[in-house]
């Protein structure tokens, strides 16, 4: 038995949808032997977490009039204490969306990486066996293909302002090239700390929360104060902090699961920034659902997954990829096959099968975001 719920949304490439099995629904399945990297990572101590949920529950609720009240004021205050951008003085004046909830911090990073799409070297959906000739079209590499392996810039999560240490979460094992998944409840303000550590300007622009045009980050020809532009494209090295409230209007509707899912890329050219690799989801959660790090009471583990043909043709980085990795010095005139060939049919930046799988014991409460962009 699942619960569906579909959203489309603004941009129009985009749709969502998350998806909840039942109890009884994930018995015995997935189970393999990556179990033990999940048990490293912990799970939710459900104990103790049934008694937060009861607390949370007995909380009031600030809604309807009020809500809007609240909502209108506090972006009345942020559009007032967004200007200045540096962390610091942002970190003193940022205020939650709503009286009862939290700003939370996010140090995200974009990166140029080399990205593998078929680390395990074979086509796991069904033989586990070497890659066949039609497969090969996708992830051989040859003096005139570049293969499994592209140079991509992805959004990389890191501890704290100093941008040195990464930041590592239980979902990180199935996210793959995704960034990381930014939690909030209904009420919270989510700021996001950006630093360029790519070689081109990069951004981040989110679906479904609010915020004004300073975080916006995206390029829009609809004039505008400089203060207003400074986030729509952050030049290489440089820190952005964006703010973006997360009203009741982002989070579920009547008849959602406690939670939704979101996106995040980078703007700056959106069809070449996100196909270079710079997308994340975000999920959002009823107020008074969420747990202490904002995700779901009601859900003991969550999968963010993109079902996305990278179009590595149109990644900012092609010309990167054909020289590093064949022995063309650019793409060739009017070549389809080599154009196929770098057109990645994938889940999370994986291909045939190459996602970790996503694992799940009897009894575990398991949702499912499913994001859908591109072709
Ligand atoms: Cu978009």
């Amino acid at each position: 038995m699942f619960i569906w719920n579909t959203l489309n949304l603004k941009c129009g490439q985009l749709g969502v949808e998350s998806m909840e099995f039942k109890r009884s629904f994930s018995k015995n399945i997935f189970l393999n032997d990556e179990s033990a990297t999940w048990d490293r990572f912990g799970s939710y101590s459900t104990a103790v977490e049934a008694s937060k949920i009861r607390e949370k529950i007995k909380m009031p609720r600030v809604s309807g009039l009020l809500g809007s009240l609240f909502v209108a004021l506090t972006v009345g205050i942020m559009g007032i204490a967004a200007a200045p951008q540096t962390a610091q003085s942002a970190n003193r004046t940022i205020k939650p969306t709503l009286a009862d909830g939290v700003v939370r911090h996010y140090y995200i990073a974009a990166e140029e990486v080399i990205w593998d799409y078929a680390p395990k070297k074979r086509e796991m959906m069904m033989t586990g066996r070497a890659f066949n000739e039609d497969q090969m079209v996708f992830v051989g590499n040859s003096d005139k293909t570049i293969g499994r392996k592209y140079k991509k810039a992805l959004y990389i999560e890191y501890q704290g302002p100093a941008f040195r240490k990464r930041k590592h979460r239980p979902s990180d094992a199935t996210r793959g090239f995704m960034g990381p998944t930014l939690h909030a409840e209904v009420g919270d303000t989510i700021v996001v700390h950006f630093k360029n550590k790519a070689s081109r300007p990069y951004s981040m622009h989110p679906h479904g929360v609010f915020y004004n045009k300073a975080s916006e980050g995206a390029m829009t020809l609809d004039g505008g104060s400089k203060a207003d532009k400074a986030g729509n494209a952050i030049a290489p090295g440089k820190t952005y902090t964006y703010i973006w409230g997360v009203p009741e209007r982002a989070g579920p509707g009547p008849n959602d699961p406690s939670s939704v899912a979101w996106i995040y890329h980078s703007h700056v050219n959106a069809v070449k920034d996100v196909y270079a690799g710079l997308v994340g989801g975000m999920v959002v959660t009823r107020q008074g659902m969420a747990k202490k790090d904002g995700t779901p009471f009601d859900v003991d583990k969550e999968f963010v997954t993109l079902y996305l043909v990278s179009d590595e043709n149109k990644s900012w980085y092609l010309n990167d990829n054909i020289r590093r990795f064949t022995k063309l010095d650019e793409a060739p005139a009017d070549d389809d096959e080599f154009g196929e060939s770098n057109l990645m049919h994938g889940i999370n930046g994986y291909v045939y099968g190459n996602l970790p799988t996503p694992v799940m014991y009897k009894d575990d409460r398991v949702r499912f975001y499913m994001v859908g962009m591109g072709t």
